[in-house]
């Protein structure tokens, strides 16, 4: 369902089998060193969603090779194999050219966590942005490249969706107003939702 220019919602994209493979990772890339961290803005803020980087580490709001404002380690490698589930994702959607992923964030919400309307201009590429979601559903806040504010279109996202952001939508505001306690499948042993990203760092 594309839900604007360049952006393309797949319901169910991953079967339940690929999801339990990838939180398992998404699990053992949480562990430290350069594990899950709680992330702090320079205005004092809290993200409330805890994150884990792999290739490139995301701080506000720029990119580093070691968790610079966490552990200090090196940050954990990003796999082969998720760059060709991201540019399999891309052909199924978008299509053009094959992007080179390199950056992965991986974003865990309790039932609690929210993400505030904003634009991810921190990457110097402007190959679209893979978006996978697991366990709990949310609701994901889709804008516009002018404003933070309306309008915006309210899409949820549930375990297994795909979302790609490419071309006009690629600067977009966006954001988590909200996820669904307890809504994730029974079956995939997750309390919460996950949420990995791919991009190109263009570094
Ligand atoms: C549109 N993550 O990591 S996913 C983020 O659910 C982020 O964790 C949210 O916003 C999450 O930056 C939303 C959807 C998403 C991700 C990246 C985008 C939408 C995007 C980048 C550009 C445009
Ligand atoms: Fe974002």
């Amino acid at each position: 369902t594309q839900v604007a220019p360049g952006a393309v919602h797949v319901p169910d994209w991953l079967d339940t089998e690929h999801q339990s493979e990838l939180l398992e990772a998404c699990r053992a890339w949480a562990r430290p060193p350069a594990g899950l961290r709680t992330v702090r803005t320079p205005g004092g803020g809290t993200m409330t969603a805890r994150q884990v980087c792999l290739g490139w580490h995301w701080h506000p709001y720029a990119y580093a090779r070691t968790v610079v404002d966490g552990d200090g380690a090196p940050v954990k490698p990003f796999p082969d194999w998720l760059g060709e589930l991201g540019r399999r994702a891309v052909r199924d959607t978008l299509g053009g050219p094959a992007p080179a992923y390199d950056i992965a964030l991986v974003n865990f919400y309790d039932a609690d966590a929210r993400m505030g309307m904003h634009r991810d201009s921190d990457e110097k590429s402007d190959a679209p942005v893979v978006s996978l979601s697991l366990g709990d559903t949310c609701v994901f806040r889709f804008g516009n490249p002018e404003t933070r504010t309306r309008p915006y279109t309210d899409v949820e996202l549930r375990s297994g969706d795909l979302f790609v952001f490419g071309g006009p939508s690629r600067l977009a505001y966006h954001g988590v107003p909200r996820v669904h306690g307890g809504t994730a499948p029974p079956g995939l042993g997750l309390t919460g939702r996950l949420n990995i990203t791919l991009r190109v760092s263009g570094l």
